[in-house]
């Protein structure tokens, strides 16, 4: 039977593959957009957003928390997974089943079925916020890839190669893209550039970033 989208030029491929182990799902967390917004809420609730310090002494312009068995804290002391909120002392919020849930079809989409996340990172970007090209490399098993979530506001990501000075690709990101990044794209450097300001429908003026690891 014809389909209503017959007639339309062909939208944009719903999985691109970007590099060697790097898939990008465009618009794959759309479906259950309010039902992860939730889940994001209750986290947030229970472990606020705040903007850490690195171990030079510069308060970061993203706002983060976690969700899991590990969460990603940084300090003067330096980088590392905790299992404990700094801040109030008491465990990460557990991680909700509708995010675990569609990190893990994500991952298996692109190639890497049994993904078993312990630890979301959950990122808070205002207009004005970036984060510097870095590699993830704080999480103990290489060998299981990281999947990105994209909320909100869109964002220029930067896609560099296994060398700080090698020149990034750039992509847009938008609300429900997710990302997966593994094999041999788990230690690229990456980045995001300054957002710019906009309004978002769902999410005002802010982009969200969540990123499920295999930290433990
Ligand atoms: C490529 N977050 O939290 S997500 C981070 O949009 C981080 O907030 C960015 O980089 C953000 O560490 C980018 C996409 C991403 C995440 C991890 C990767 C890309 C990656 C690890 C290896 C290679
Ligand atoms: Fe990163």
């Amino acid at each position: 039977m014809a389909d209503l989208f017959d007639s339309l030029d062909a939208p944009l491929p719903r999985r691109q593959d970007i590099a060697p182990g790097a898939a990008l799902l465009r618009g794959f967390a759309r479906d259950n957009e309010h039902d992860v917004l939730a889940a994001i809420d209750a986290v947030v609730a229970r472990a606020s957003f705040r903007h850490m310090m690195t171990p030079g002494g510069h308060t970061m312009s993203v706002a983060m928390t976690s969700c899991g068995t590990a969460g990603w804290v940084t300090d003067r002391r330096g980088y590392r997974y905790s299992p404990t909120d700094p801040d109030s002392a008491a465990p990460w919020p557990e991680m909700p089943a509708v995010l675990r849930d569609l990190a893990q079809r994500a991952a298996t989409e692109a190639g890497f079925a049994g993904f078993d996340p312990d630890a979301c990172l959950i990122n808070r970007y205002v207009p004005g916020a970036r984060m510097a090209l870095h590699q993830d490399k704080d999480e103990a098993d290489f060998s299981a890839p990281i999947v990105s979530l994209s909320l909100g506001l869109p964002a220029t990501f930067q896609f560099g190669g296994m060398n700080r000075s090698d020149k990034p690709i750039n992509y847009q990101l938008r609300h429900g893209d997710v990302l997966v990044w593994g094999g041999p794209s788990r230690l690229v450097y990456h980045g995001v550039l300054t957002l710019k300001d906009g309004e978002h429908p769902l999410l005002g003026r802010q982009r969200i970033n969540l990123t499920f690891r295999k930290a433990l």
